[in-house]
């Protein structure tokens, strides 16, 4: 029995960036990823990463590793975000962290909603909300129909 999977993950990121004195920022980013696909025995696990700047002092880090259990074809997504605030998009400053994980059964689909939040000065955020999908890859079903 084949144990393709075809998983997809798509998400929206809503940052606030959060000022003295001066009106807060706001970005909205919406990503939707190419399905990356896991076959048993031959790939187990998937990756995909999700960096957004804005704001000119934010950087939002989403790393995702996606993998296959061959037995229910039920797939684990662990999740990591961090964070980032300083004088510029691409500081160092890592202020808030986030870590989780899921499962998406077989020919199944789940919301992930989570918020990051600025831990050490406050007032920045990052709510994020990821959708997966974990479908029943056909191979050849892309191909042109048999005759
Ligand atoms: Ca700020
Ligand atoms: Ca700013
Ligand atoms: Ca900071």
């Amino acid at each position: 029995m084949s144990s393709l999977r075809l998983v997809s993950l798509s998400g929206v990121m809503n940052i606030t960036d959060d000022e003295w004195l001066l009106p807060h920022e706001y970005a909205t980013r919406m990503r939707s990823f190419p399905p990356v696909i896991l076959a048993a025995p031959d790939r187990y696990t998937g990756y995909q990463s999700w960096v957004e700047r804005m704001g000119g002092e934010i950087r939002v880090e989403l790393y995702v590793t996606f993998s296959l259990t061959p037995g229910d074809q039920s797939v684990k997504v662990n999740y990591e975000t961090k964070l980032f605030e300083g004088i510029s998009e691409n500081t160092d400053d890592l202020d808030g962290q986030h870590i989780g994980s899921t499962i998406i059964d077989k020919d199944g689909a789940g919301e992930i909603k989570f918020t990051v939040k600025n831990t050490d000065e406050g007032g920045d955020k990052a709510d994020i909300r990821m959708y997966v999908v974990n479908a029943r890859f056909d191979q050849g079903a892309s191909g042109p129909p048999a005759h």
